[in-house]
């Protein structure tokens, strides 16, 4: 009798087109109400010996059926992903064209634009290494060992090697470190790239971007900051008469220190870019410490310079109208095919950057 239960509940097994039908299958026969459960619940009513018997051959049963369920899953699964893999099949070596669906992340394209901008009033774009050291992160920018500064950059350390403690940079301004150890002034520069801090909320992601500018010569000053700024927003906003403000700020690596606010309107509950009285901080800047100088082997008295740094998500979520930070990072293709830019949408000023 059980031979006979076998092998219908193996032809049912092998007969499960898919992976739903089949585990039909499994809560028919093994479940809490399958039929080989079913038979062990009589065990009970069995003499000792009887039972004994009984109860090896329904064990036996259940863990063949049991294998041959795995089994098929297993071919299932091959043959879901083969069919898969037939029917998403993509021609890498086919061109870009303008017309497909592929999109450009709007944080690509707003640190495309960034750099176009500041591209045009003569910077280099300069990159280095996401995991970086204690000195290149801190110590070259003027936070003294176990200043509380270092704790709220929330850093994410690399586990103890027994070298040098390593981190992951919280800011870009180690590649602006870099330069000034391996190039002499005058140094024009601005540091696009990936940043990191343990923080996860609302308005904050483990990973997030950054650009950063640096500005060395003999004679730089606070105005040429201004005016660099100035132009930088106008330019990247698309407001020829945006206003700015200057506000007093503290950094370590700066001074003085100072945080940019663009000029604003809330009324209404909605968010306009210009001259309507309220504010928005969007940046900050300084001028770069001497101890900062003096650290990457710059004379701080002959030479001194500006720096400032800004947070691309922000400005994207304000240029584009992307109300939640953490949607940048979900891979979301609706998302990104509403957001996104097409391929051939590339950053210059010559012919305007918002189209
Ligand atoms: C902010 C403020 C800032 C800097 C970054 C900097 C770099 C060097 C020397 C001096 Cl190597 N300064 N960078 C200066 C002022 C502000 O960033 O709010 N960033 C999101």
């Amino acid at each position: 009798m059980l031979d006979a239960l076998k092998d219908e509940l193996l032809s049912q097994v092998n007969a499960a087109a898919d992976l739903s039908a089949l585990d039909e299958v499994r809560v028919s026969a093994l479940g809490k109400k399958g039929r080989i459960t079913g038979f062990m619940k009589e065990l009970g009513n069995l003499t000792p010996d009887e039972r004994k018997e009984r109860g090896q051959a329904l064990n036996a049963l259940k863990d063949e059926i049991a294998a041959a369920i795995d089994v098929r899953k297993a071919d299932l699964a091959a043959a879901h992903l083969k069919a898969r893999l037939e029917a998403e099949r993509v021609d890498v070596t086919l061109p870009v064209r303008p017309e497909t669906e592929g999109r450009i992340h709007p944080i690509s394209q707003t640190m495309d634009e960034m750099i176009a901008i500041f591209a045009e009033m003569g910077f280099s774009v300069a990159e280095g290494p996401d995991i970086e050291d204690d000195f290149h992160n801190f110590t070259a920018l003027n936070f003294p060992p176990g200043h509380p500064a270092r704790d709220m950059h929330d850093t994410f350390y690399l586990p103890d090697s027994g070298d040098k403690k390593m981190l992951l940079r919280t800011h870009t301004s180690p590649v602006q470190v870099r330069t000034m150890l391996n190039n002499k002034p005058p140094i024009r520069i601005i540091a696009p790239g990936r940043t990191y801090r343990s923080d996860y909320d609302m308005t904050h992601t483990p990973m997030f971007h950054q650009i950063e500018g640096l500005v060395i010569d003999e004679a730089t000053n606070m105005g040429h900051l201004k005016g660099c700024l100035v132009e930088f927003c106008r330019a990247f906003f698309d407001v020829d008469d945006l206003p700015l403000r200057f506000r007093p700020s503290f950094f370590p690596f700066t001074e003085p220190s100072a945080e940019v606010d663009i000029g604003c309107s809330r009324k209404g509950g909605e968010l306009k870019l210009g001259n309507y009285g309220d504010w928005l901080e969007i940046l900050g800047c300084g001028m770069v410490h001497p101890n900062v100088l003096e650290a990457c082997g710059i004379d701080s008295t002959r030479y001194q310079g500006f720096a400032f740094g800004m947070g691309v998500e922000r400005v994207a979520m304000l240029k584009y109208g992307i109300p939640d930070l953490r949607t940048f990072f979900e891979a979301d293709l609706r998302w990104l095919k509403h957001y996104g830019f097409a391929a051939l949408d590339i950053p210059n000023i010559a012919h305007g950057l918002t189209r």
